[in-house]
């Protein structure tokens, strides 16, 4: 038997309010997922228009070295309402990515949408712009957790009473208090309600320079005209990847800003920027700034597609929005969709739980008193949904074929899309996170109509209207809320995130010109060269010793010795702080096995690279054996055992996992393999994309090459 302590199982304790079991112990539904003072089902459903985000403009191009230029941003996160409920419910304070020259008129949750093209680099200056009229910084929307490895403006000091930023701040001798009762910092201490640390990350980014990726620990406050003196104005890795931007593009470093330049070698695909700030990454994203990110090739389009019919030149839906379209736009047949999970407050304002007791029940001792944060929580699932920035929209589409580029944006929620009561739609995925797969894969034909996505995960799908009856169709989502685990669940409410969008169906008014996906000729994907050698790594949920049942946090590892003979691989659970143990040399291709000692599934994302999926296996799971030989060289505890049985054999990857791709689903008690080549040395991560888990703390560094001498230890 396993102990709580090494492998975690969910038994269900996220959803004790939720759910009532029968006589034949099946769970069902009995209320609706809880959340804020909003009522999900107050909310009208389908009465706003989707939002289809114009390009973002650009400041200007610059000359540069090779390329004919760059294409240049200058882009700021600011405060302000956005209409994300249908009026007359109030609007809600977001934060969000817009053009810095515009005010907030052209901001957004999620933005105006980045459209480049390959061979051609975008240079963005990102400017934390979290501040008042008068220029004050503004504190965070949501409750922030000191308890956990983050970012730590303050430098509160550690254990050890070292002070320092990106840090686990100790409160011995103090107890845990919300904000309106904390008077004694001697005794007491809360929530962090000081200027907020933002990093801005492009996901999807194949090849970025480490530079310009949005380290975690390269975090920036807003160049505010109140900072108190004491606050780290950056995290650890600031000043010196500000240097290295300094060095390689000439822009010299300015406070409260970050300059990435991304380089666009990487395949025409869907990509999308976000905010990666150390353990706060969950409540930054939360509170809106994300925006897609489309790599286009020279001609505009995805690399030479062909129609098998004619073998000529075949053509995707089309047109998107472009930076040249008039104000009032023109009519689009790919559109981005960005589907998220929220919940509301009555008066508009986004809830989030400032306590861990949302979670489970558990009402404490916290850290220091236990192991227990006060106020993370180990997942978060919204009551609503929210597509492109708005509550349960809705589009009018023609009897046509469309192209949508999905993206799972949620906070732990896997989606299931289902397209099924849409009569005579028929959906085609042609691409994923790392471009066009190498097929079309028939989503109504042999998917049972539904496509599946972790947090994170990319489709490209073409959805023909054409055959649809004119009228008002539901897109669904037969997902969990709940955490996913691949087996048997219960889908969404089907009143409240059971349902994504409303396609409000007419006449064609245009001809159709796209190919038929089925005649549909994609371009060839060049395998990864064989590897170099495998890596086995480990994910890892660490239960609380002070309450039953609790996840105390969620964790990687890496795997000591062969799983495949019968002794197995020991599994060493490692810290964000641990030396870093994921190190491959510059231009090596690795196999990683990702062993998933969990009871959940995890959506996993490496950063710099496109990674194939290249197959999945059960393993057993086993405690701790009496030799701990091996042990020596990880600080920390060998948790367990994995193996893989003698009699298992492996499955490939799912249709939709061809090609490239940059986050892949980790299922529970499986190893799931893919392949990669590091092409750029630095600094980089990866980690779980539920927000939560990245957080606390399911993320670790990759230092690709030799360190730098001189970049922080
Ligand atoms: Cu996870």
């Amino acid at each position: 038997m396993l102990t709580r302590r090494t492998f975690l199982k969910y038994t269900g304790a996220t959803t004790l309010t939720l759910f009532a079991t029968t006589a034949a112990g099946q769970r069902i539904a009995v209320a609706s997922i809880p959340g804020g003072s909003l009522d999900p089902a107050s909310v009208e459903k389908f009465a706003s228009p989707l939002l289809i985000p114009p390009a973002m403009p650009r400041a200007g191009t610059i000359p540069w070295r090779g390329a004919r230029s760059v294409d240049y941003y200058e882009i700021a996160m600011r405060q302000f309402e956005q209409q994300a409920l249908p009026p007359p419910l109030p609007p809600t304070t977001v934060w969000g990515y817009g053009p810095a020259g515009s005010g907030t008129a052209l901001h957004h949750a999620p933005s105006l949408t980045i459209e480049a093209t390959a061979g051609v680099p975008v240079r963005v200056r990102w400017i934390n712009d979290l501040v008042d009229a008068d220029g004050r910084a503004l504190p965070h929307l949501l409750p922030v957790d000191p308890t956990l490895h983050w970012a730590n403006p303050q430098r509160l000091p550690d254990r050890h009473g070292h002070r320092s930023t990106d840090q686990k701040p100790d409160f011995t001798g103090r107890v845990f208090v919300p904000s309106d009762q904390y008077h004694d910092p001697t005794t007491q201490y809360t929530t962090y309600q000081g200027p907020v640390p933002i990093v801005t990350h492009l996901h999807g980014a194949d090849g970025v320079g480490q530079e310009s990726d949005g380290y975690t620990e390269a975090w920036y406050l807003p160049a505010a005209t109140d900072l108190d003196p004491d606050l780290a104005t950056g995290g650890r890795w600031y000043a010196y990847l500000a240097g290295l931007v300094h060095q390689r593009f000439g822009v010299a470093p300015e406070p409260g800003t970050q300059t990435s330049q991304y380089p666009n070698d990487n395949r025409p695909s869907t990509l999308w920027f976000h905010d990666h700030a150390l353990g706060m990454t969950r409540l930054n994203v939360y509170a809106g700034p994300a925006g897609f990110f489309l790599l286009r090739d020279g001609s505009g389009g995805d690399g030479p597609i062909r129609d098998a019919r004619t073998g000529g030149r075949g053509t995707l839906p089309g047109p998107a929005p472009r930076r040249t379209d008039p104000p009032q736009g023109r009519p689009y047949y790919e559109i981005p969709i960005a589907i998220q999970d929220r919940s509301f407050n009555s008066d508009g304002s986004l809830f989030y739980p400032d306590s861990r007791t949302f979670f489970d029940g558990v009402t404490g001792p916290w850290l220091p008193e236990s192991d227990l944060s006060p106020v993370w929580n180990p997942e978060f699932f919204g009551n609503t949904l929210i597509v492109n920035g708005r509550v349960w929209p809705h589009l009018a589409v023609e009897q046509r074929r469309y192209r949508f580029r999905v993206l799972n944006g949620c906070q732990s929620r896997v989606l299931l899309l289902d397209f099924g009561s849409i009569p005579d739609v028929d959906v085609w995925q042609i691409g994923n996170e790392g471009g066009l797969l190498p097929e079309a894969v028939h989503v109504t034909g042999d998917l049972s109509d539904r496509v599946l996505l972790g947090p994170a995960e990319r489709a490209d799908l073409v959805v023909d209207f054409t055959d649809v009856p004119p009228g008002a169709w539901v897109l669904h989502n037969v997902g969990p809320d709940e955490p996913f685990g691949g087996g048997e669940f219960e889908p969404a409410d089907p009143q409240t995130t059971g349902q994504v969008l409303q396609f409000r169906v007419g006449r064609a008014r245009t001809p159709d010109r796209s190919t038929p996906p089925q005649h549909l000729v994609l371009p060839e994907i060049p395998a990864l060269p064989a590897e170099e050698r495998v890596r086995r790594v480990a994910l890892i949920e660490a239960m609380s010793m002070a309450a039953e049942e609790a996840p105390a946090r969620a964790l990687l590892g890496v795997v000591v010795g062969d799983p495949a003979r019968p002794a197995g691989g020991k599994v060493f659970v490692k810290e964000w702080h641990d030396e870093v143990t994921e190190d491959p040399d510059r231009g090596a291709t690795e196999l990683w096995e990702i062993y998933n000692t969990t009871g959940d599934a995890h959506p996993i994302h490496v950063h710099e690279v496109a990674f194939e999926v290249v197959s999945r296996q059960p393993i057993l799971l086993g405690e701790p054996g009496e030799d701990h030989g091996g042990a020596e060289e990880h600080e920390l505890e060998h948790i367990g055992t994995v193996t893989i049985p003698p009699d298992s054999s492996p499955r490939g990857p799912e249709p939709g996992e061809a090609g490239r791709k940059d986050t892949v689903i980790a299922y529970p008690e499986e190893v799931t393999r893919i392949r990669m080549q590091f092409d750029t040395a630095g600094r980089y991560v990866w980690h779980c994309h539920i927000l939560e888990h990245e957080d606390h703390e399911m993320m670790r560094p990759i230092q690709v090459g030799q360190p730098d001498p001189d970049q922080p230890s």
